[in-house]
């Protein structure tokens, strides 16, 4: 399986993840994927490519483009108004306030259109994130030119981000934009897997209307952990897409012995469900070491949910998500990929 990786990752570092009412260094940091790449080779996966430019066009038919436009501009903005620090959301438009009117000046349009105030932005996070995007499509089109699978090792992740709203560490929805590549590459229905500890709220946002991309996410219960104010199983989809959205949250605490069947009810769904191809949301932070969640995974299940994935037997395209517990995120993301080779 190949892999597409770029090193423009390193741009994104921001200082301070808001955590516990203190600044932290962030969990999401550029030490992971260099854990990921070092396990891939030491198991010789396969090559590991640059995945060359972003193409700008299939995120800005998918994406909102006032957001993408203030992405762009964010950094320069922020610093013209002579802000010191990082950019960190401080306000949000929240219950009776308006939901759809964008502020001029640069505090209130990071607040518009950010949804985690947790997640900091720097110089280099509009790079970092067309670099992430770019390894997706690479891996899109490798699958799209006959390839059974490929795997984009993206930093920073994309799950959580909507069509016009970034957090959760996410910027650009990878796995959206590689569905939807698929779907233009001639797949009739693309189903996205998530297996990530965190609801997928972003994918599932971006789908919820639409039949042909269905969506199925595994993810702590939204009483108990982030995203808090989506994941519930009553989200079914609507319109078109009604019944076409899947969610199984699970509890604190929960073993793989429960996991696992969500697993297969996730697999069996995607099945009825027809799909011709699949994007996996591969995060590996339902680990029981993980510092941010409250699964019970050990290493050895991430192989064996990689082989229960690989039974499907669909076009697959791997898109790195989160994973936090250093040590252990390489050995973890490569056991699914080597669990899905077989
Ligand atoms: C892609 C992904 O996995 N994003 C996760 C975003 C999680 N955001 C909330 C993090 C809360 C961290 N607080 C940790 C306290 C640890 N004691
Ligand atoms: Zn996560």
């Amino acid at each position: 399986m190949k892999t597409f990786f770029s090193e423009d990752h390193r741009l994104h570092f921001p200082q301070a993840e808001l955590s516990g009412g203190e600044f932290v260094t962030p969990f999401e940091r550029p030490s992971r994927v260099e854990y990921i790449r070092n396990r891939l080779i030491s198991r010789g996966l396969g090559a590991i490519e640059d995945p060359g430019p972003v193409d700008m066009d299939p995120v800005q038919t998918l994406l909102d483009p006032g957001y993408l436009r203030f992405l762009e501009t964010a950094w320069a903005d922020w610093k013209a108004a002579g802000m010191a620090g990082e950019i960190i959301a401080a306000n949000v438009p929240a219950r009776g306030m308006h939901m759809d009117r964008v502020p001029d000046f640069i505090d209130g349009k990071v607040g518009y259109y950010c949804h985690a105030s947790e997640t900091a932005m720097t110089a280099g996070t509009w790079a970092a994130a067309q670099s992430s995007m770019a390894s997706a499509q690479a891996a899109v089109r490798q699958v799209i030119g006959g390839a059974r699978s490929a795997f984009a090792l993206c930093r920073p992740p994309g799950h959580h981000a909507t069509r016009d709203q970034y957090g959760g560490y996410c910027f650009l929805n990878n796995a959206a934009v590689a569905a939807q590549m698929l779907r233009d590459g001639g797949a009739a229905r693309v189903a996205i897997l998530d297996i990530d500890f965190h609801h997928g709220n972003g994918t599932q946002d971006i789908f919820y209307d639409r039949g042909d991309v269905p969506f199925a996410s595994l993810h702590g219960a939204p009483q108990d952990t982030y995203p808090y104010y989506i994941g519930y199983a009553d989200e079914t989809g609507r319109g078109a897409g009604e019944g076409a959205n899947l969610n199984l949250p699970m509890p604190p605490g929960t073993p793989y012995s429960t996991w696992s069947e969500a697993l297969d009810s996730a697999i069996a769904r995607i099945a009825g469900w027809g799909a011709e191809a699949l994007v996996v949301s591969l995060g590996v932070d339902a680990y029981r070491d993980d510092p941010i969640s409250f699964f019970k995974l050990d290493s050895d299940d991430f192989t064996d949910a990689g082989a229960r994935i690989g039974r499907m037997d669909l076009p697959t395209v791997h898109v790195m998500e989160g994973g936090y517990a250093i040590e252990a995120v390489g050995i973890n993301t490569v056991n699914v990929l080597e669990g899905f080779l077989g």
